[in-house]
């Protein structure tokens, strides 16, 4: 038997909009949950309602990609207007998705990650070195320099591409565009089309930024073409430009490969960015952590530039990392639909086709069924000896199935990296208390966080870094 669904007094007109509200909506709708339970409704003017759901048991089952798959709700289709067909506002039906994931899946397998190595590592040096030079009394933005670390490094691991942000006071002014339009593509998801219709210099100031950006990828690709073979890169857009689908042995079209390479900035560089800040902010606030990451880092790096290999054995690192995902998830929710009528909880609430279901995932990473004690920022729950313990599906900050990150196992040796050399080189701490506030744009950052560094014992700056004995394979 159906039990009816909880939600908020909805109001004539607008719904549920001012529950969800404009600048803090996410964390709004952790209240919600905590008001009205693992599951409840939204009503939004002129579309149907959204039921949010939060529990293990709702999400595991939603999780079933035989009965659910990806939404592309207001805000991708909305993010469409940048990424276009690209992996991440792709629809799975749509032939491109499925020709670039399979094209791409090998940039992006363990084995490739070497290859990237490098290239983090040139980025990380460039944002630490300039910490050191700026001494024990100067604030550091942390959001703000690991966002210009983040967007450096997806662009010279994949496309050999310098934005060089740590060289300049502005950002790139690809960067600007970037940044504008995304703030742009967010905000139309909570006006009414009438309004944004009535923004005329808006609506330019957005075309005249994808239009800028569409060009400087073109101009890159075009660049690559030019190169002889044997000076081509063999990163992300060289797999892109001439790998062939497994499947239907066709390359990557022109529109195609533009459309990723916007993708892979954007999806690439904020997520990331969140993760890196927020994993400063807890080893700021607890001590015993920090200590015990230190001696690790002290263990496996000593004093020399870390190697690819060390990565992999940081891995206190890699458990503060899954723990911070675990309570601050940076992308905190994804969208799905049910493949044909259905119902969640063997019938419990049926959910038609045309319903959205969303995972607010920091509620999920918080059901008490699952985690103990949840509020409590502890790595240990993924430790080695009990990782395995902790259900499928309790745990999503990458998303879900066919859907989920490509990008994950980059983001992740690309934080452990940043993290353990910024722990190698400096004792960090805060200028003043800080408590912790979060900013949401189309993901989560915490607001205003300041770090001051005082270095450690001198680490060796030679690039013990061996070059990539194994290049990406390519899928061809
Ligand atoms: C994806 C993703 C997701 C899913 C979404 C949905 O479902 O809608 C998620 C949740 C995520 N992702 C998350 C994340 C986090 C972090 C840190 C990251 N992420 C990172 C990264 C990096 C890179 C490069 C990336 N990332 C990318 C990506 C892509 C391309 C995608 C799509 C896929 C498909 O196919 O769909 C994603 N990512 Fe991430």
């Amino acid at each position: 038997l159906s039990t009816t669904i909880p939600q908020p007094r909805s109001r004539p007109l607008v719904g549920n909009v001012p529950d969800v509200g404009f600048e803090t909506p996410l964390q709004n709708m952790m209240k919600l949950a905590r008001e009205f339970g693992p599951i409840f409704r939204l009503s939004f003017p002129g579309e149907n309602f959204l039921r949010v759901i939060s529990s293990y048991e709702l999400v595991a089952d939603a999780c079933d990609e035989t009965r659910f798959e990806k939404h592309l709700g207001q805000v991708l289709l909305q993010l469409r207007d940048l990424g276009r067909d690209g992996l991440f506002t792709a629809d799975a039906r749509e032939p491109n998705w499925g020709k670039a994931h399979r094209l791409l899946m090998p940039a992006f397998s363990p084995a490739a990650m070497r290859n990237y190595h490098d290239g983090m590592y040139d980025v990380a040096d460039q944002m630490l070195t300039r910490w050191a030079r700026f001494g024990p009394d100067t604030d550091i933005d942390v959001s703000d320099n690991m966002t210009r670390l983040t967007l450096d490094t997806i662009a010279l691991c994949g496309f050999d591409f310098r934005f060089n942000s740590f060289y300049q006071r502005e950002m790139h002014p690809f960067v600007e565009s970037m940044v504008r339009a995304l703030a742009e593509a967010g905000d139309r998801t909570r006006r009414v089309p009438l309004q944004t219709q009535l923004m005329l210099r808006t609506q330019r100031q957005y075309q005249s930024d994808i239009q800028y950006m569409y060009e400087v990828v073109r101009e890159l690709i075009v660049r690559r073409r030019a190169l002889p073979a044997e000076e081509a890169p063999r990163d992300l857009l060289g797999l892109m430009l001439e790998a062939k689908d497994p499947l239907s042995g066709e390359k990557l079209d022109d529109d195609n490969v533009r459309a990723q390479l916007m993708t892979f900035l954007i999806a690439g560089h904020e997520t990331t960015s969140g993760l890196l800040s927020f994993a400063v902010y807890f080893l700021l606030h607890h001590p015993e952590v920090l200590q015990k990451a230190y001696a690790e880092v002290d263990r496996v790096l000593g004093s020399e530039a870390p190697r690819f290999e060390q990565i992999s054995q940081l891995q206190y690192i890699d458990q503060i990392l899954r723990e911070t995902l675990r309570l601050w998830p940076t992308a905190p929710a994804f969208t799905l639909h049910a493949k044909a009528d259905n119902t969640l909880l063997g019938g419990r609430y049926p959910v038609g086709v045309k319903d959205t279901l969303m995972v607010l995932i920091p509620m999920l990473h918080r059901d008490p069924t699952v985690w103990k004690n949840p509020e409590r920022f502890d790595p240990e729950r993924f430790a080695p000896e009990v990782r395995d313990s902790i259900p499928a599906h309790a745990w999503k900050p990458f998303g879900n199935g066919m859907r989920a990150c490509i990008g994950r196992a980059f983001a992740l040796q690309e934080a452990t990296l940043v993290l353990g050399t910024m722990l190698q080189r400096f004792h960090i701490s805060t200028p003043e208390p800080y408590t912790l506030r979060i900013r949401e744009t189309l993901t989560l950052k915490p607001d205003g966080l300041k770090l001051r560094v005082r270095a450690r014992k001198p680490v060796s700056r030679a690039p013990a870094a061996r070059r990539a004995t194994t290049p990406a394979p390519v899928a061809s």
